[in-house]
């Protein structure tokens, strides 16, 4: 997401930085590049013009020119008008769902055909689920066929309720009665997934707008391709415009997609951007901060984003006693690899690892993405799983006819065990030191990264480090 903004911004400022005092000049020469940056992100050009306007006018006149730490000040007050740009100005507020007074709150999807509103149904069914809601669907699109069949068996899937009629139904009758069936069912949230179009026609917006009127839903979210850029926002004004948006999903945030889309969309529509879709999984989904993701394209990670993530995953009791097993070595191989899963089911690594303040940059090494996306972290799992529990708990037992069993189990090679062992060995004495430090510096207190105490030390990963340094 935004690597190469963030690295041209990076490169920009790092020049900055090199500086020291700064003259009016350098603070103009750097905005140009900046310029340039956000141009070639494909963030709209008039957006663009203004953004820079704004932050020299406030970089020369706040005199920080003269100040100790002046590329900091610059890159403080870039931070300051990203976040309003993404509509941050009332602290995101408006990027919060509308609930309704009594229950359900409808939630209406609408979008062009390949957006991906039936995919985002689910996800946000299942992301309300986990937020304490009883979440329902609703198949409104009955332009094919396979696209009921299609919510039916996410529904399936994650055991969340579907509502759908036969084909031939009308949308609008559909929708009517599927807020009967949703008091009914004492659902609390219920998900519209409505039909699309290959291109905004008024067909399609007569229908959407009478579903509209007849069930007032609390929400009407605008689920838009991020991969198709400034067209994305010419699709979202339209809506807007047309049928009136309280929110916006960008999807496919996790493509190429240069991020021109999400930079501009808010503040050329006016309409605020409520979540993000980051993958084709169920769970690609995150609530959307202005704040956090400023600060992520300035490459100073998003430490709240990951926390939350890892809360999903771990609870606290399982990351508490993680914690203590680290200290004091006796972190064996079966925990690791229940770590490595539960690490997994948080989302691609590389996608993680950038949202690690200072990590953007070290993700950029091609090597490095390769240690984390290739075979390294599958071949250290599939060495583990041919460990009987025994070896997993105690891996000094591990004696050479064991080690040809498990590579012939494996498919690898004895050399291939030794070096997970010794990478092992390597970071379980790593963790030892770092955790146990740790803990005395804290006392039993758990800081902000103490959810995630459990997740380091990924043995097999060049020199043995965990990708979180330890
Ligand atoms: N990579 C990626 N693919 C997505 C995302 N959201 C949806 N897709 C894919 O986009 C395609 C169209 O999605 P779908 O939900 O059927 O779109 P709809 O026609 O608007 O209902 C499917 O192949 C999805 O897997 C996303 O956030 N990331
Ligand atoms: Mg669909």
């Amino acid at each position: 997401m935004f690597e190469s903004l963030q690295q041209r911004l990076d490169e920009v400022f790092g020049r900055l930085s090199r500086k020291g005092k700064l003259t009016e000049k350098d603070v103009t020469d750097a905005m140009r590049e900046v310029r340039q940056a956000l141009l070639e992100a494909d963030v709209n050009f008039k957006l663009v013009k203004q953004f820079v306007a704004r932050v020299q006018e406030r970089a020369i006149g706040q005199d920080v020119l003269g100040s100790l730490s002046p590329t900091q000040q610059v890159v403080g007050i870039v931070h300051d008008e990203l976040v309003k740009m993404l509509g941050g100005e009332d602290g995101g507020q408006s990027s919060k769902i509308q609930f309704a007074g009594s229950p359900p709150t409808v939630i209406m999807l609408v979008g062009l055909q390949g957006s991906g509103k039936t995919t985002h149904a689910a996800k946000l069914a299942q992301y309300f689920r986990k937020n304490g809601q009883k979440p329902g669907m609703v198949a409104a699109d009955m332009q094919r066929p396979a696209a009921v069949a299609q919510l039916q068996q996410l529904g399936r899937q994650l055991d969340i309720p579907v509502y759908s009629e036969p084909a031939g139904n009308k949308p609008v009758d559909i929708t009517q009665r599927a807020l009967k069936w949703a008091r009914e069912q004492a659902i609390t949230v219920l998900i519209l997934d409505t039909a699309g179009r290959l291109h905004i026609d008024d067909d399609l917006m007569r229908e959407v707008a009478t579903i509209r009127e007849r069930t007032q839903p609390n929400e009407v979210l605008l689920v838009v391709d991020a991969m198709t850029g400034q067209d994305a926002v010419r699709v979202a004004d339209e809506f807007n415009k047309q049928l009136g948006l309280t929110g916006l999903i960008l999807t496919k945030m996790d493509g190429d997609a240069r991020g021109g889309a999400a930079l501009s969309v808010r503040e050329v529509t006016g309409v605020p951007i409520k979540f993000l879709g980051t993958g084709e999984k169920t769970d690609a989904l995150e609530p959307f901060y202005p704040d956090r993701l400023a600060t992520r394209i300035l490459g100073m990670g998003d430490v709240m984003t990951l926390i939350e993530k890892a809360r999903e995953q771990f609870d606290e009791q399982d990351a508490a006693k993680m914690q203590k097993k680290m200290a004091t070595a006796s972190f064996n191989l079966e925990d690791f690899l229940n770590q490595m899963r539960s690490i997994k089911k948080m989302g691609p690594l590389t996608q993680l690892l950038e949202m690690i303040p200072g990590m953007g940059q070290a993700m950029r090494d091609p090597q490095m993405k390769e240690a984390l996306e290739g075979d390294q972290m599958k071949m250290a799992e599939a060495i583990i799983l041919s460990m009987t529990l025994e070896e997993r708990r105690n891996p000094d037992i591990i004696s050479g006819s064991r080690k040809r069993r498990i590579a012939a189990g494996s498919g690898t090679t004895p050399q291939d065990i030794n070096q997970l062992l010794t990478s092992f060995k390597q970071s379980q004495k790593m963790m030892k030191q770092v955790m146990g430090a740790q803990q005395q510096g804290r006392k039993g207190r758990r800081g902000m990264l103490g959810g995630m105490g459990g997740m380091g030390g990924v043995p097999g990963l060049p020199g043995g480090r965990g990708p979180f340094g330890i």
